[in-house]
């Protein structure tokens, strides 16, 4: 049988329709422009031809999200494709949709998130292509995608769906007109990886014993997640997870765990009461933030963290073959992965670049600065999964966050880092900012800047080592004499203005000062960029809007 009402509708290019950082994200007010979606996704299509192919299909609950969902089937069924599997109610994590695809051996999978930035009517929306090994499209891909973008002259779609598929709720395979279109419990294959990679009688046992902890799943999608795992298979008491129930607007707020973001969280772990653990995720449950009681443990120190004590939990009990980081993520990991004999590799920003390395068996954690960390067990980063290697890690060792992070620091040294966003600036004022440094970088090193010197300047380009693949202009990273680093590059997942994002990293050895305040640790470095990218002068910003 096949769809009796597939209609061809006529759509022009869009501008704008270019997937940045992490898919192509926009305002809710132009996402659901009649034919906005429509053309994107046709333009997908497109690019991967899809008949006869299964895909994945769900997101992280935002305003738009069924409608977007109902959209997307109603196109996927009159483009040939033979089989959807979609989270019941259109609700998946970004990890768990990254998981079914492998488990399921799909094609693909279409992601609907905008993760940390903000949803409701006012708020945003993204739409992001996955591949078949369940990572984000690479370049080659994406790039193919925006030339069908530019060149569409027309999309499909059919009416032609039953009523009771439109509310995703039945749970099961609904076979109609050809295309086979299965409903998923959203948590359930996800939970059952976490206990496959993570000992949780080990974890089951300290909690029983007394440990207590807080996951603020910000009303955004992990809170079913955490609610399961967390809660129901590993004992913590109920409450433990706050702000568990998803909303359409994740109750207002901004998803995105971060000391700023997530500062609930965060002033509670400070408090005298405070539980032994506090970990948040963002909008799509891809991103983690680890704070232990009174501590906060900075994303790139989690990573190498992590990278040191894998071997601790049942999945990397044969160790880690390499850690990857991104670029402007601190040398953290690096130094671990000296200390273990294995490869570091540096990475553009964004989880694209890591696929073929995980892939091909070269790293097995991965991470970047914002507050994602990763393994070869999905090809997306995974917030609740970062939080179950570091309870599993901390129930093996029997030590508080505390001790575990300073017995690293004074094992391989301290990277001070800090993240310095300037935020909703003029475009072309910001182009301008790197376009300018760019220009001078070639005469930069040996030049003083502040209180610092410029020992080395580059404009950042990465070339694959397994496809060879070469992404250019990924951020400038300047190096100071004595070991401070700073990195700037703008945003690509903003849908307003420009984000610039100065990234600020200074080592400590083991026996230097392993506690300083870390704004004050970095306050070189700090004025050294500032004067050297002339931000006050040409942005007319005297200090960052956010600070993590
Ligand atoms: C930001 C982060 C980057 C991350 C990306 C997607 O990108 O800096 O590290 O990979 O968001 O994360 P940008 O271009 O704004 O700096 V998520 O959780 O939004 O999928
Ligand atoms: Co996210």
């Amino acid at each position: 049988m096949t769809f009796k009402d597939i209609q061809t509708v006529k759509t022009t290019p869009i501008a704008g329709q270019i997937p940045g950082t992490s898919g192509l994200r926009k305002k809710v007010k132009v996402f659901s422009e009649p034919g906005y979606l429509e053309t994107y996704t046709q333009a997908i299509f497109n690019a991967i031809d899809p008949t006869g192919k299964t895909f994945v299909l769900g997101g992280d609950g935002r305003f738009f999200n069924s409608e977007a969902i109902a959209t997307i089937l109603r196109m996927a069924a009159a483009n040939g494709v033979a089989k959807i599997i979609i989270g019941q109610n259109g609700i998946l994590s970004t990890p768990a949709v990254s998981h079914l695809i492998r488990k399921r051996s799909a094609d693909g999978g279409f992601i609907l998130s905008a993760s940390h930035n903000p949803g409701g009517p006012g708020g945003d929306f993204g739409l992001k292509y996955n591949t078949e090994n369940g990572g984000p499209a690479p370049e080659a891909i994406t790039d193919k995608i925006v030339a069908c973008a530019e060149t569409i002259s027309n999309y499909r779609i059919t009416k032609d769906l039953p009523e009771t598929l439109e509310t995703l709720s039945d749970l099961g395979t609904h076979t109609f007109n050809g295309i086979e279109i299965e409903i998923v419990d959203p948590v359930a294959d996800y939970a059952a990886l976490m206990e496959e990679l993570f000992d949780f009688d080990a974890i089951r046992k300290m909690i029983n014993a007394g440990f207590t902890l807080r996951f603020d799943a910000m009303h955004a999608v992990t809170g079913p997640y955490a609610t399961e795992i967390l809660e129901r298979r590993l004992g913590a008491v109920q409450g433990s997870v706050v702000n568990a129930v998803p909303l359409e607007d994740f109750g207002g707020g901004h998803p995105d765990p971060n000391p700023v973001w997530a500062k609930e969280l965060f002033d509670h772990m400070h408090e005298p009461n405070a539980p032994d653990f506090g970990a948040a995720s963002d909008g799509d449950g891809d991103r983690n933030m680890i704070v232990g009681k009174g501590i906060y443990v900075a994303p790139s120190d989690s990573l190498a963290v992590l990278a040191a004590n894998a071997h601790l939990a049942p999945g990397y009990a044969r160790g880690v073959a390499g850690v990857a980081r991104s670029m402007p993520t601190s040398a953290a990991s690096d130094r671990v992965a000296e200390k273990l004999g294995i490869k570091a590799f540096q990475t553009p920003t964004g989880w694209k670049f890591f696929g073929n390395l995980l892939d091909a068996g070269r790293a097995t954690l991965c991470g970047e600065e914002s507050a994602g960390t990763g393994s070869d067990h999905v090809r997306e980063k995974d917030g609740l999964w970062a939080v179950l290697l570091w309870l599993n890690i901390l129930a093996v060792r029997g030590e508080s966050v505390a001790d575990i992070l300073k017995d690293h620091w004074q094992t391989y040294g301290r990277d001070y880092y800090s993240r310095h966003d300037y935020e909703g600036l003029d475009t072309a004022a910001a182009n301008a900012v790197m376009a300018d440094l760019k220009e001078r970088l070639p005469a930069l090193p040996g030049h003083p800047a502040a209180s610092l010197t410029v020992s080395a300047a580059e404009d950042f380009a990465y070339t694959d080592p397994i496809d060879a693949s070469v992404a250019t202009g990924q951020g400038i990273i300047l190096t100071y004499e004595g070991g401070a680093r700073a990195m700037l590059r703008l945003s690509g997942t903003g849908t307003e203005g420009a984000t610039l994002r100065v990234y600020l990293e200074q080592y400590a050895p083991p026996d230097g000062d392993l506690g300083r305040d870390t704004q004050e640790a970095l306050s070189e470095v700090i004025a050294a960029t500032s004067k050297l990218a002339n931000i006050e002068d040409m942005l007319g910003r005297t200090g960052p809007d956010v600070v993590s």
